[in-house]
Formats: C-alpha cells, sequence, structure tokens
C-alpha cells in the first residue's frame, strides 16, 4: 500500500522534472562520507519530564504550549555534561569546474523533522531539482556541505532526552566545520576550503546562529531561514505538531527509536508547520512526509536555555523567511520579522526579509529559485574570507 503510494507520487511529480535543470551529474563531483566525531563535549540539561507513553507527549504538548507555559513549566531539572563519539552521515559537493569561489563551502543545517535531503531534495524527488539550494550554489561555483544533524538520518540516534540536545549539536556543527576548514582535509575532495558561509533552516538557523556566536572564526557569515529568532508563536506551532511517538506510529520504519524520538502524527500536520497553500505542490508535501527523519524531545526541549551572545557577531547575516512561517512568525511575517534586527546589532550587514510568497520551509514552495537567487546574491555579495 505504502510502496504504491510512493510509486504512484513518483509517477505525478515527474513532470515536475520538466522544468530543465541540468543533471547534478554534470556539474559536480559528490560523496558521501560517514564522519567519525570523537570526543565531542558540550553543556548538556537534566530534564524535568520523560516520554514513555503517548500521554506523556499529550501532557509535554501542553505543558509547552499553555498559555502560561513560561511561568509553569520548566523542562530543565538542571545542569550536566555531555561527552561522546558520534557517528556523522554527511555529503560534499563541488563543482566539476573549479574555481576560486569553489574554495568556499556553505555549510548547510537543516530543521526538526528532517534531514540532509532538505537541501537537496532532487536525491529522491523526481523534478526536485527545482528545490535544491545545493544545485544552485554549485550553478554559482560554490562548494556544499550537507550533514544529518545527530538523532536524525543516518547519523548516530543517541539518547533522545539526555543527549541529543541543543548545545552538542552546535559542538559538532563546529567539528565538522574545523574538519572542513583543516589543511588537506579528507572531506573536500582535494578542494583547498578557504572560507566558510553558514545556511540554517528552522532548528537549523539556531543552531548555525549559535555556531556563529561562539565561534565567530568558523563563519564567515550565516543565512537563514524558517527563523525570526523569536519563540513567540512557539506554542502554535507545537501544539499543531501533534506529535507521536514514532516507534508506535510506523514501527516498521521507526520501531528501533527509543520512545524520546517523536514525529508530527500525518502529512497534515507535517505540513501545517512546513507550507502555505496555493504556493506549494501536493508531491513535495508527500515528499517531505515519506521521507521525513523523527526529532528527539531534548533538542526542543533545550532550544533556547544556552546563552549565546548574538549580539558580538560582526559579519554578514541574512534572515529570508517565508511571509507564512507558522513557528517563527505565528503565520504571518510581515510586521514581525523586523524584531529579529534587535538579535544582530553588530552584523554588517544585516538583511531580513519576510514577504517571499511562503510557508515555513521556503526552499520547499514554487518560487524557490527566486529564494535561491536572494540567498546566494548576499552570499556573493558579503563573502568574507575567515
Ligand atoms: C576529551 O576532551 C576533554 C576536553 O573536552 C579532554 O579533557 C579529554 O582529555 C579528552 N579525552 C580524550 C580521550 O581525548
Ligand atoms: C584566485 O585566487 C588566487 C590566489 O588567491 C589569485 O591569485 C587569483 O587572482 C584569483 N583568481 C581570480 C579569478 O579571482
Ligand atoms: C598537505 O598536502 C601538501 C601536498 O601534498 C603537503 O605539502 C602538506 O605538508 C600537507 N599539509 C598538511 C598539514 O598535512
Ligand atoms: C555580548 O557581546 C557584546 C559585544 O562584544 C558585549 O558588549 C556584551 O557585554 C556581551 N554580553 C554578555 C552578556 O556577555
Ligand atoms: C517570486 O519571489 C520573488 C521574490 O520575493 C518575487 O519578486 C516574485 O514576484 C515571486 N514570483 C512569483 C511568481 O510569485
Ligand atoms: C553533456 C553531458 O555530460 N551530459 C551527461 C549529464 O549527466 C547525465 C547523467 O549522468 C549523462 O547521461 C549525460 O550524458
Amino acid at each position: 500500500m505504502a510502496s504504491a503510494l510512493i510509486a504512484a507520487l513518483l509517477l505525478t511529480s515527474s513532470s515536475l522534472a520538466q522544468a530543465s535543470v541540468p543533471s547534478p551529474a554534470n556539474i559536480s563531483n559528490c560523496q558521501f562520507f560517514t564522519i567519525p566525531l570523537k570526543n565531542i563535549s558540550a553543556p548538556s540539561f537534566k530534564l524535568s519530564f520523560e516520554i514513555k507513553t503517548q500521554f506523556d507527549v499529550n501532557d509535554w504538548t501542553i505543558n509547552e504550549a499553555r498559555r502560561d507555559s513560561a511561568t509553569t513549566f520548566n523542562p530543565i531539572a538542571g545542569p550536566s555534561t555531555t561527552t561522546g563519539d558520534f557517528s556523522i552521515s554527511a555529503r560534499f559537493c563541488t563543482p566539476v569546474k573549479q574555481t576560486n569561489v569553489s574554495q568556499t563551502v556553505l555549510v548547510m543545517t537543516h530543521g526538526l523533522g528532517a534531514d540532509k535531503t532538505y537541501w537537496d531534495p532532487s536525491l529522491t524527488l523526481a523534478g526536485g531539482a527545482q528545490y535544491s539550494l545545493t544545485q544552485a550554489a554549485l550553478a554559482r561555483g560554490y562548494s556544499v556541505f550537507t550533514y544529518d544533524r545527530l538523532g536524525t538520518g543516518q547519523s548516530t540516534k543517541a539518547d533522545p532526552h539526555n543527549v541529543v540536545q541543543f548545545p552538542i549539536q552546535v559542538e559538532i556543527l563546529a567539528a565538522l566545520t574545523r574538519l572542513l576548514l583543516a589543511p588537506n582535509s579528507t572531506y573536500t575532495l582535494k578542494t583547498p576550503i578557504k572560507s566558510t558561509f553558514h545556511f540554517g533552516h528552522s532548528y537549523g538557523s539556531f543552531v548555525a546562529a549559535s555556531l556563529a556566536a561562539q565561534y565567530p572564526e568558523l563563519a564567515g557569515g550565516i543565512s537563514l531561514s524558517g527563523y525570526s529568532g523569536l519563540f513567540d508563536f512557539f506554542n502554535v506551532f507545537i501544539a499543531g505538531w501533534q506529535s507521536r511517538i514514532a516507534a508506535q506510529l510506523d514501527p516498521s520504519r521507526w520501531g528501533k527509536l527509543q520512545s524520546g524520538y517523536l514525529t508530527p502524527v500525518d502529512i497534515y500536520a507535517d505540513s501545517y508547520e512546513d507550507f502555505k497553500t496555493p504556493y506549494f505542490d501536493h508531491a513535495v508535501a508527500e515528499w517531505v512526509t515519506t521521507t521525513k527523519s523523527p526529532y528527539a524531545v531534548g533538542e526542543l526541549a533545550t532550544l533556547g536555555q544556552t546563552f549565546y551572545n548574538f549580539s558580538s557577531y560582526t559579519k554578514p547575516v541574512q534572515v529570508y523567511s517565508g511571509r507564512f512561517d507558522m513557528s517563527g512568525c505565528g503565520g504571518q511575517c510581515v510586521g514581525f520579522i523586523d524584531g529579529a534586527a534587535a538579535i544582530w546589532p553588530s552584523a554588517k550587514p544585516l538583511s531580513i526579509s519576510g514577504d517571499f510568497l511562503a510557508g515555513h520551509s521556503v526552499n520547499l514552495h514554487h518560487n524557490a529559485s527566486a529564494a535561491f537567487k536572494a540567498m546566494l546574491d548576499f552570499v556573493d555579495q558579503n563573502k568574507v574570507l575567515l
């Protein structure tokens, strides 16, 4: 049944392929890597709750979403430290025709519920190249690095309460960036990397932003989408997701995951957060649901619990979100997203845009190529050597 659905979906969406985008094979060399990271250490938190049953998920959702949540619910019981060895699944691509521009790598960090394919849907979606920031960046000559954040895709599925938390995701991104910048790096197909520009989507934007604040020497600039930097509407998003314990929702897909790995209940809950009608194709929403990756409750509960000094970051910052972004702006960014300027008082330059006709997952809407142009123009104009 499920495979019949997928086959039908591929047939339907193959018509999208006709917008002729050069085959990725012609313009770039790509390689997948499994990167062993040893002894990664970060501050962490003991949580005040534990997910064992679906009723625990419901109650956690209510506690996070209720109107007085800020004063009645503290997910943190106390400080701790996490140290571990992790295996990170990643992919590096670089243009066949190498130029100086190829020595800048765009490092892309995906959001909650996704994996690295967010940045290159053409890997598994027929016609997906038009939604691929990776392909657009390669066409401009940049190298691109994408990876599955800890707990997602093919990376280590660590303890979803105590280990997969926000600060360790920042440390992992820092470790990966250092590996890319290392002389004679194993992970860059012999392309010497001189500078990095970080891209984030949604949760990945918070990770990239925090990396820039903590380790400015590792980020020549940042471009953030699915992001306002503000948490005012997280309750609308968390409630709308109607999360389920992934292992119980679909044992054949996720049966091996611990109970703290959650996922929105169905395609409509996924789409509630990601998309805005009429600016997307339903086939793309189907793709999101058939390829999604559960999130760890610990990473969502610990977002915003650590202080990072964003005001000390002096390099280029771009905020580029869809007008109808649900988690970032409560469904309407116009008249709200400019508030993000206060987060980045020292950024030079700072560019904030929230009127692009899309929901949260900017890259997956019809007019994605216009968003990619705006994002990559910003890199072209502002890339700075580290
Ligand atoms: C692991 O890293 C910590 C610092 O974060 C260091 O003190 C310790 O010696 C390291 N252990 C190994 C085995 O490298
Ligand atoms: C590329 O970089 C090298 C070394 O930094 C420089 O000499 C050369 O002029 C650059 N080429 C272009 C086309 O920018
Ligand atoms: C990198 O490779 C070059 C050429 O093979 C070599 O001369 C250089 O010593 C290497 N650098 C490091 C840090 O390994
Ligand atoms: C953050 O950084 C700015 C600029 O470097 C500094 O003035 C400020 O004191 C820092 N804030 C905190 C709380 O450390
Ligand atoms: C696509 O997005 C750009 C940038 O926001 C906008 O100027 C253009 O009008 C949009 N095109 C369509 C067909 O929506
Ligand atoms: C001109 C050219 O090299 N075309 C190739 C692009 O990539 C596809 C798929 O790998 C090949 O079939 C074409 O021959």
